[in-house]
């Protein structure tokens, strides 16, 4: 069972301080402008902050920046898109404006959101340089280390089959018992669908005939499966005797309850 820690916030950050910290992820060689009241990323520098939020939750993300910029977001730290790109070929700041942002359709399990600001122009100078981030929403605010444990169970489901969590192995099938369901009486069908029950893992499985079915047979044997035809139906009781351990009896109508014993 894991459990979710949510947090509603209403997150301002400053470059340069001690809240900036626990969210600058990376910083590839960004600095400090003059005054201390912004962050910016030259050349080939840059620098990304990441959030963790909760997946199907509204989340708004503000940034006050200006100068040469190319902001882009990522699910992983690797894979990024833009989301913006500056335009702007002049120096001085004379574009700054707060940006907004909705990225409540791009959360996804499990969570986490990767901002990158770098330069847009790689050799003059004047690159994105951001005076504050804003970020509206709710949080996952789950413990570092269950998190991480919750993310080794998802890759891991992801590897094998992103809709399969428990997954039982069957041998394949080579050959099929086949007996005809009509001669019997109920309490020998009763039988023979709980002996079907007990073999489901071996590579030769019952078939329960009737008209309606005929058309699976001619599939099988079209695959190779081969048909044994089995006249006494007594008989699989001896063949599959090392799958059964005991067995409930039960009176005529009273095989709905026997059966969920079983
Ligand atoms: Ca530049």
């Amino acid at each position: 069972m894991i459990k979710i820690y949510e947090e509603e916030k209403d997150l301002h950050i400053l470059p340069n301080t001690e809240l900036e910290k626990k969210y600058l992820f990376k910083d590839y060689g960004s600095r400090i402008s003059d005054p201390g009241d912004a962050r910016f990323a030259d050349a080939n520098s840059s620098f990304v902050y990441r959030f963790r939020l909760i997946p199907g939750t509204e989340a708004i993300l503000k940034i006050d920046i200006d100068n040469q910029y190319i902001i882009s977001i990522s699910h992983d730290g690797s894979d990024y898109e833009t989301l913006k790109s500056s335009g702007h070929k002049g120096d001085a700041g004379d574009n700054r404006e707060e940006l907004t942002f909705d990225l409540t359709d791009f959360i996804e399990s499990p969570g986490y959101v990767y901002i990158k600001i770098e330069d847009e122009i790689k050799n003059n100078g004047w690159g994105g340089r951001v005076y504050s981030i804003k970020l509206n929403g709710t949080f996952d605010a789950t413990p570092e280390e269950e998190k991480m444990d919750m993310e080794k169970k998802i890759k891991r489901r992801k590897l094998d089959n992103p809709l399969v969590i428990f997954e039982k192995k069957f041998k394949p099938l080579d050959s099929l018992y086949v007996v005809q369901r009509e001669p019997l009486n109920n309490s020998e069908r009763v039988m023979i669908a709980s002996l079907q029950g007990l073999t489901t893992d071996e590579s030769r499985k019952i078939f329960f005939d009737h008209p309606g079915y005929h058309r699976w047979l001619d599939e099988l044997e079209k695959k190779n499966i081969k048909l044994i035809q089995i006249e006494n139906p007594w008989e699989l009781l001896n063949i599959y005797k090392n799958n059964i351990k005991g067995y409930i009896l039960c009176k005529k109508d009273d095989y709905n309850a026997a059966t969920s014993v079983a």
